[in-house]
């Protein structure tokens, strides 16, 4: 069996987890296609936000609370830094995962594209799920946002990074999606799956930049695998992060219902095949789409495991 799992950052990472152990127990291949949008440039090094914390949580050496960056960290460059008074300093760079930005940036510059590059770096962490960036060419997440009293365009990383997403927010544009092609290996791992998964990530700023990338929603909707997503909205609440103020600005009505329409029923031009919500939000409709209500906390490996198995079912 083949499992495709359209994935962010934090939350996809932890939804990875109980993925991926549901692959061993069955005996399942597991591809993430993994959003790119966050990725930046900075202090000459190309970070690539949402890949490492899918690869540091998969392979053991995420920082279990920030979700973000290595465990046992120290922030001794980033000190040195801004001894320098080297901009910006808004952004944390540990000096365990300035290693991971240089090994990365060292090879982009030589000339490998990402997906070579994810393949080389996360070898070292044993992920025991395939890795692949949604898409090697340029595409970044930029928030249109009023500003020192003018509309502007920033960086996705400094909306939410410096400014906590509390500036008022207009739109997200993706910059570079029109041009941008599926990275090797996505959209062939996309015909191949019995399984299509839409993490309880982000709709807004993880899974939709995804889905810009041409060629890339298309390959999902008329694929031959069901297509099964998580909400990251439980109780009308994101259960951690900026979803509400992502969803508010793009007219969203924060919740399981708002983000499983957001999505669509796949008969009706949308997305979705299924739509697994929690209990507190059993009873949800989302016309086309077979919903059904089962925990949906990822306390744990095994509590996100079974999610993973209600998905499959519903399948
Ligand atoms: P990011 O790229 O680092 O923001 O991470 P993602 O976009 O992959 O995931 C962020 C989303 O994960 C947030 O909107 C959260 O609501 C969601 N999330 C985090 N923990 C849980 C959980 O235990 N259950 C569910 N259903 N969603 C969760
Ligand atoms: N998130 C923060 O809130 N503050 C930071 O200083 C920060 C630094 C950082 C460095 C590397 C990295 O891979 C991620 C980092 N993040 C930080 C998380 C990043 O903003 C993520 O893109 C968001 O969590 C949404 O995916
Ligand atoms: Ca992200």
């Amino acid at each position: 069996m083949r499992i495709v799992v359209l994935t962010g950052g934090i939350g996809g990472a932890r939804f990875l987890l109980g993925v991926r152990a549901h692959a061993r127990e069955v005996g399942a291949e597991v591809t993430a296609v993994v959003n790119v949008g966050d990725d930046l440039r900075l202090h000459g090094l190309r970070i690539c936000p949402d890949l490492d914390s899918v690869m540091y949580t998969l392979g053991g050496g995420a920082d279990p609370e920030r979700g973000w960056g290595r465990v046992d960290e120290s922030w001794t460059v980033q000190t040195e830094l801004a001894g320098y008074g080297a901009e910006p300093s808004w952004f944390g760079l540990g000096d365990r995962d300035i290693a991971t930005h240089l090994v990365r940036t060292t090879m982009l510059d030589a000339g490998y594209p990402l997906h070579q590059v994810t393949a080389a770096v996360s070898a070292r962490w044993q992920p025991g799920v395939r890795l692949l960036p949604a898409t090697d060419d340029r595409l970044e997440t930029h928030v249109v946002v009023d500003l020192d009293g003018a509309q502007r365009a920033i960086h996705f990383q400094e909306w939410w990074v410096r400014y906590r997403a509390q500036l008022p927010t207009h739109r997200f544009v993706f910059v570079g999606a029109d041009a941008a092609k599926p990275a090797p290996g996505v959209t062939e791992a996309i015909a191949e799956a019995d399984l299509v998964l839409i993490a309880p990530s982000n709709p807004v700023v993880s899974i939709a930049p995804i889905l810009a990338v041409p060629g890339l929603r298309e390959a999902v909707t008329d694929g031959p695998a069901p297509v099964v997503g998580v909400s990251p909205i439980i109780g009308g609440a994101p259960v951690r992060g900026m979803a509400d103020r992502c969803l508010a600005a793009v007219g969203t009505e924060c919740s399981a219902a708002g983000v499983g329409r957001l999505y669509g029923g796949r008969s009706a031009g949308g997305l979705l095949d299924g739509w697994l919500v929690a209990e507190e939000d059993a009873g949800t409709l989302v016309p086309e789409v077979t919903v059904r209500a089962v925990p949906l906390r990822m306390t744990d490996e095994a509590a996100t495991a079974a999610m993973v198995r209600a998905a499959v079912e519903m399948a």
